[in-house]
């Protein structure tokens, strides 16, 4: 179990400015799978073929069979301790901002208010040429969903290749710029550009905290690297700090 140091909540307990950013890994332990763990939903599918426009045009029906499959295993799942932790952060420091690439809705569903998703949100559709929400119900026996303009109808995240949405990562990179403490949780800091934030983060004077089960390449510039669960390293800390 790793060791939290007596000054790293010192540090916490006078930040103001604090940023959240996590990954698959503060899922795991809800038993959703991560991309490039053991179980990778990667390893099994393979991306280009999936989270790709191009993947989607060429097996529209393979890319929503893989979509409504992780929708029902979201529908299983709970959020984890890691998970309200970060909801405790919210209502311990002055001016938090969480920012997920994930697309599980499990943050909002632990109780977090104000969640910057960066990659979507698994659980929302929208028409793939007029970018409109699709709220109905998504039935693949009746054939592929289509919108009133003619356009499909797709999940409404952010496949690669495509752009994040604006207006949220102009608020991410804002918040990681004027951070006292950014934390990276659960994510092997691969993926641009979410990956960029800590290092903005640093570059800005933050002090870095990452959380994971294994070293990342950020690792190397984060001010302390807290190796464990997040479901056990962030309790701890929120304990810490009542
Ligand atoms: C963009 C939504 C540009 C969909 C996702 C070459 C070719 C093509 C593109 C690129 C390229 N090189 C770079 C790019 C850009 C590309 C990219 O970064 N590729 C990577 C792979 C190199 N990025 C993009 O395409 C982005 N868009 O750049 O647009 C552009 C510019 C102008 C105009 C047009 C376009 C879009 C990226 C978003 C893709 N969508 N998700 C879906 O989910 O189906 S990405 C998806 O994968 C996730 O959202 C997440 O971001 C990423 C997975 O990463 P992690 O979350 O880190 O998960 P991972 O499994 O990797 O790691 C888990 C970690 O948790 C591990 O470290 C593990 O140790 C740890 N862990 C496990 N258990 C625990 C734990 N930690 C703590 N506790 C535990 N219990
Ligand atoms: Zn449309």
């Amino acid at each position: 179990m790793c060791e939290i140091s007596k000054e790293l909540i010192e540090r916490l307990s006078k930040a103001t400015k604090v940023v959240v950013s996590t990954g698959a890994g503060i899922s795991a332990e809800s038993g959703v799978p991560t991309f490039r763990g053991e179980d990778g939903i990667w390893k099994k599918m393979r991306p280009e073929e999936l989270a790709t426009v191009d993947g989607f045009m060429s097996n529209p029906t393979l890319v929503w069979e893989w979509y409504q499959y992780r929708r029902d295993l979201m529908n299983k799942v709970e959020p984890n301790p890691g998970h309200y932790a970060i909801a405790e952060f919210e209502k311990i420091f002055p001016e938090f901002t969480l920012i997920t690439q994930n697309i599980d809705g499990l943050h909002a569903r632990a109780g977090s208010q104000r969640i910057l998703e960066l990659h979507g949100n698994i659980l929302k559709n929208k028409c793939h040429e007029c970018g409109q929400p699709f709220d109905d119900k998504i039935n693949l026996d009746g054939g592929l969903p289509h919108c009133g303009c003619g356009g499909m109808i797709r999940p409404d995240v952010v496949w690669f290749g495509e752009m994040l949405p604006q207006d949220t990562m102009g608020e991410a990179f804002q918040s990681a710029e004027d951070s006292q403490v950014f934390f990276s949780v659960g994510t092997s800091s691969l993926v641009q550009p979410a990956a960029t934030l800590p290092y903005m983060a640093s570059r800005a004077g933050a002090y870095v905290i990452e959380v994971n089960i294994e070293q990342t390449p950020l690792t190397p510039i984060s001010n302390v690297f807290l190796e464990g669960k997040s479901g056990e390293v962030l309790p701890r800390i929120v304990e810490a700090l009542k």
